[in-house]
């Protein structure tokens, strides 16, 4: 049976990155249902509070921002699991299990971990920032996932993830966890829109960076108004290496229409100045995100809506596949 497992972090509102390399695939996949197919989607907020500050009051909004945000997508409690991390503590009872059997050397080699922690002093940098991919890893294992849909980015720590499954089975000898695969969508990686050599971040200290589900048309072309790209003139097209401000809008259209990057090379061919480039490519983003945003609004307004969702995905759905799993495991460990 194919077990479909993703999370986004409640870290800020979500971007056209989350969307166009997770978020969009995670509602693709829940309508084109197989039989014996399960979808879990959740809101990873024990990952979120390994940022170096934490407004309390701010990170409840920004919780319920992102299960508004699921929902806006169309994603649909009764065909998918919507669930909250925190409110299942298997997966922090599984974290530590795996973390017995982790090596410091293999998480140290981790990219994320390496960017975030680099130029930060020891004694400020934290041990939860470190050991971030193995509470990956758990929730991830906790459900017998088969499928997760991700981004980029998150390769390295599917092959973690792997690999502290395979040596979990070698060591207890029997098939206890399931290798997941790593399902990319067409677009893996949206870049910053001013600093197209980063991806594009919720962490980014410059809102104009990235453009929000929930932006409002004047914002969308103001940031794409904006956005960093090159004085190469004549033409418009795709080569991340040299022009990656222009392949990054190409790569965005391609995501948002389903076309390849070549047929988009073709309905820009006739373009000769950035205004007209950037106008049409606003339109695009502006006509496929307008009916996300005006469902958002709606569903922001009724927090204990969101939150009876979040909680009824996660008691009455997600936490008994997770206590199965923690039981089966603590007795193959010998507790
Ligand atoms: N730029 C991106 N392009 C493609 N996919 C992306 N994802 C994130 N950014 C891009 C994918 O979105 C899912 C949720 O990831 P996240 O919550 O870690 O998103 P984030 O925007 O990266 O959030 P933060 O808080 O800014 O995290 P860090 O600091 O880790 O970068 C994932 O499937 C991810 O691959």
């Amino acid at each position: 049976d194919a077990v479909i497992f993703s999370m986004i972090q409640p870290t800020g509102d979500f971007h056209l990155g989350n969307y166009l390399g997770a978020n969009r695939v995670w509602k693709q996949l829940q309508d084109h249902k197989v039989p014996q197919q399960t979808c879990l989607f959740g809101v990873a907020d024990l990952h979120a509070i390994t940022v170096p500050k934490l407004d309390v009051v701010k990170f409840k909004q920004l919780r319920l921002q992102a299960i508004a945000s699921i929902l806006a997508l169309g994603i649909s409690p009764e065909k998918c699991t919507i669930f909250m991390q925190s409110k299942i503590p298997e997966h922090s009872q599984l974290n530590w299990l795996l973390e017995t059997i982790t090596s410091m050397g293999y998480l140290n080699r981790m990219t994320q971990w390496k960017s975030k922690s680099e130029g930060v002093d020891e004694d400020q940098v934290k041990l939860g920032l470190f050991a971030y991919p193995v509470l990956q890893a758990a929730d991830i294992l906790l459900y017998g996932s088969t499928h997760v849909p991700v981004g980029e980015d998150q390769t390295q720590h599917l092959e973690l993830t792997r690999n502290i499954a395979r040596r979990f089975n070698k060591m207890y000898k029997g098939r206890y966890l399931v290798e997941p695969q790593t399902i990319f969508t067409p677009t893996k990686k949206v870049l910053s829109l001013n600093n197209p050599t980063k991806k594009m971040s919720k962490s980014d200290a410059d809102p104009l960076s990235r453009i929000y589900l929930t932006d409002a048309p004047e914002s969308i072309q103001k940031k794409i108004k904006k956005c960093l790209t090159d004085s190469i003139s004549d033409n418009f097209y795709y080569d991340p290496e040299n022009r990656p401000g222009v392949s990054n809008l190409i790569n965005i259209v391609s995501g948002i229409q389903g076309k390849s990057v070549e047929e988009v090379e073709k309905d820009i061919a006739h373009m000769k100045d950035y205004n007209t480039l950037k106008t049409y490519v606003s339109d695009i983003i502006i006509e496929d995100l307008t009916p996300v945003r005006i469902r958002y609004e709606q569903l922001i307004k009724d927090p204990a809506y969101l939150m009876d969702v979040a909680t009824k995905g996660s008691l009455e759905k997600a936490r008994p596949i997770a206590q199965g799993t923690i039981k089966r495991l603590m007795e193959t460990m010998g507790f």
